[in-house]
């Protein structure tokens, strides 16, 4: 049976991924390198300091002490929360707060799995904090994307089983998290990219008559 709905937000719920792309690209032009759009969708869903560990190899950059590479990733993640200030509720992506409200009221519960440690703050900016049941996020796991771990831990504090969850997803490192999490996966965006989702639609928009039709039956 359906039970749960898990969605990640960075690029699901919000469109903060370009957001992270500026930032990204500010930072490796200030190395001195260009980092192209293509380059970039590996970062998505990856921990911040994985994320720039890639950016380095990207960059041919392989010197840098640990405390380099803590004052690399602060000052990135600087530039992306001054973007942040700019988000309203308006940059909630299409349909996701029609799907949310049909999900609720034939009582299936849902959740955010993000990896992001700005989770808190995006959610509040946009005001939908209401709308999930559960947040997990990158303040409360140990382990990124694409390990299971911050899907696994949303399904426990909703109490669902994870063969009872669909995760929607819009990087492949989230997707690949998902499946070994034992779950149905719906990738949101490209369907090469995407590959080992179970479905992939190119936003909730699109998602919400054909899959509450094949799902749950409505
Ligand atoms: P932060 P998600 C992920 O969020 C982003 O997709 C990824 O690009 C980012 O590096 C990661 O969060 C960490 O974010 O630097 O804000 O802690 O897609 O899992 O919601
Ligand atoms: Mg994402």
């Amino acid at each position: 049976p359906f039970e749960a709905a898990i969605f990640d937000l960075d690029g699901v719920i919000v469109d903060t991924a370009k957001f992270h792309y500026q930032a990204w690209r500010r930072l490796a032009g200030e190395l001195g390198f260009a980092f192209s759009e293509e380059q970039n969708e590996q970062l998505k869903g990856v921990s911040r300091m994985e994320s720039l560990e890639l950016l380095l190899r990207a960059g041919g950059i392989t010197d840098l002490m640990p405390e380099q590479k803590e004052t690399l990733a602060s000052r990135k993640n600087e530039w992306y929360k001054g973007l942040l200030e700019t988000l309203t509720p308006y940059d909630v992506l299409p349909g996701v707060c029609s799907f949310l409200g049909l999900l609720h009221s034939r009582g299936v519960r849902t959740a955010i799995a993000s990896a992001s440690k700005n989770a808190p703050l995006i959610l509040e900016k946009v005001r939908i904090r209401p709308l999930f049941d559960v947040v997990v996020d990158g303040n409360s796991i140990v382990r990124a994307k694409p390990d299971p771990e911050v899907f696994l831990e949303a399904a426990r504090q909703l109490g669902a089983s994870p063969d009872g969850c669909y995760v929607f997803e819009d990087a492949a490192a989230g997707v690949e998290g998902a499946i070994r999490a034992g779950m149905r996966v719906i990738g949101i965006g490209d369907g090469q990219m995407l590959a080992r989702a179970h479905l992939t639609v190119n936003s909730l928009e699109q998602l919400e008559p054909v899959f509450l039709l094949s799902h749950i039956g409505v």
